[in-house]
């Protein structure tokens, strides 16, 4: 991507469909010119004031109507981009859109790539890198503790955090940098006690916001739960349970689910996706076994497996099988039939972490419900979370390659290490936090980070 470059670009902001309203944004120098060559203000003005909506029609260069709209100029910098943003609020047909869209490429103007416009705020300063990367969060979100954890971010809670930390590090360098004019002496025992101390405190405070990734991963990307065991112990009624709707066929038959049957839905703030599958058995027919091929093929991507038994029937070879199979994984048993009378549990069963339910009654789902978000996120649920979390793989490893390097400076310091070699490690830890916000980081890591943002952020 060329980063700095100052065309003008243009991109649908709304989703290309049918709608009642489609807006086309544009930024940059030429913007409002642009607009001013195409719209006709229904009352004319000499000048169009800024952040003002203005109703008018589209026409082309040789007098074609093409739309009658709103357009709205945002004069810099006072608009998303900081450039001149000029957006045409058109009816919302794909056609209307597309012609309209045309038009102004024609005139010069170049379709804006996935995210630029988010790119040119965050390249003009308006926000730093994990406030941009929380807009897309929030565009993505698919439960509403994910959208309270993107906005959280979005709106620099984050930043403020790594900023908090960055001050604390620049004030140690501050310190650690007047002593390098005093070469031949040694920090002094008071000095040294001090700045431990700080370096301490710091490392504390990063270790809490780590502490915080579980959770905010599991917000932000949700769990991938796998409903496991051998034929007819109930895995379809069980996932339709959890749907409250009879999404699955469930029959007397064993064998009833042939392929992997996919739903989402939000628990406790978690959004979950929920895979049923075909009942683990040795089997001749061809369907079926391609169907217990694609369940086992499921065990090594899902964060839970609730292994389903029959609660009502001895546990038979085929149920121990299906144990083994996923072994050494994040492993719920779920019990089922409770209504039923019940048998006692065999072998290596009894002391698995296990939820007793019923499909039919509904008995037990809630215990369930609350084991699985307690599971992944402590007692505390994800509704009505307002702490800021971390919930970015790429933000907590740079935490943790900062939190390294804070180390590494505390013992340097107790060792009474030469201060030019402390100034190292603290410079170090600056780095990876400027990544966090952007100030540090590498242009081919903003390339991939704004290539997954649509086309018109
Ligand atoms: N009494 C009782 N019967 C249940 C319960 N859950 C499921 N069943 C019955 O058990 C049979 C099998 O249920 P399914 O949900 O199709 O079982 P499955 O594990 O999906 O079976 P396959 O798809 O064949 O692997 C059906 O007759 C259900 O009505 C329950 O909690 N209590
Ligand atoms: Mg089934």
């Amino acid at each position: 991507m060329d980063i700095l470059n100052h065309e003008t670009i243009v991109a649908p902001a709304t989703a290309m469909g049918e709608g009642g309203v489609g807006i086309i944004r544009l930024s940059g120098t030429d913007a409002e010119g642009t607009l001013l060559r195409f719209f006709r203000p229904t009352r004319p003005v000499s000048r169009l004031t800024s952040h003002r909506l203005y109703h008018g029609r589209i026409y082309t260069s040789d007098e074609v109507f093409l739309d009658e709209v709103m357009a709205v100029v945002m004069r810099q910098p006072h608009s998303y981009t900081r450039e001149d943003v000029v957006e045409i609020h058109c009816h919302g047909g794909t056609l209307v859109l597309r012609r309209i869209l045309d038009l102004l490429i024609d005139s010069g103007l170049r379709l804006a790539r996935p995210g630029e416009f988010t790119l040119r705020a965050f390249l003009n300063g308006r926000i730093d890198l994990a406030e941009a990367e929380g807009v897309i969060d929030l565009i993505r979100a698919r439960s509403e503790s994910a959208c309270s954890v993107a906005l959280q971010q979005m709106e620099g809670g984050l930043s403020r955090a790594i900023y908090r930390f960055r001050d604390g590090t620049m004030n140690l360098l501050a310190e650690i940098e007047a002593q390098v004019d005093f070469p031949d002496e040694d920090l002094d025992f008071q000095d040294q006690e001090r700045i431990l101390q700080a370096g301490r405190a710091l490392m504390s405070e990063m270790d809490a916001l780590l502490a915080t990734f579980d959770s905010g991963r599991v917000l932000r990307e949700g769990l991938s739960i796998l409903i496991l065991g051998r034929p007819n112990v109930g895995k379809s009624s069980l996932l339709n349970a959890l749907l409250g709707e009879s999404r699955a066929i469930v029959t007397t038959v064993p064998g009833t689910t042939r392929d992997t049957l996919e739903e989402n839905f939000v628990l406790g703030g978690i959004p979950l996706r929920i895979v049923d599958t075909a009942g683990v058995r040795i089997t001749e027919d061809p369907v079926e076994a391609e169907g217990v091929r694609r369940a086992r093929a499921r065990i090594p991507t899902a964060d839970l497996i609730l292994l389903v038994v029959d609660g009502s029937l001895a546990l038979v070879e085929e149920d121990h099988e299906v144990l083994s199979a996923c072994l050494g994984r994040n492993l719920l048993l779920v019990v089922n039939k409770g209504d039923l009378a019940q048998t006692p549990l065999s072998g290596g069963f009894a002391d698995l972490p296990q939820v007793r339910l019923s499909a039919h009654t509904g008995e037990g789902l809630d215990v369930l419900r609350d084991t699985i978000v307690s599971r992944f996120l402590g007692n505390s649920s994800g509704e009505g979370r307002e702490s800021i979390l971390l919930s970015d793989r790429r933000h907590r490893e740079a935490l943790v390659r900062s939190r390294e390097a804070l180390g590494n400076f505390s013992i340097a310091v107790e060792r009474q290490a030469p201060v030019e070699l402390l100034s190292v490690d603290l410079r170090g830890a600056l780095q990876s936090l400027g990544e966090i916000t952007g100030e540090t980081t590498p242009e081919a890591i903003l390339d991939v980070i704004f290539s997954r943002f649509c086309i018109g952020k």
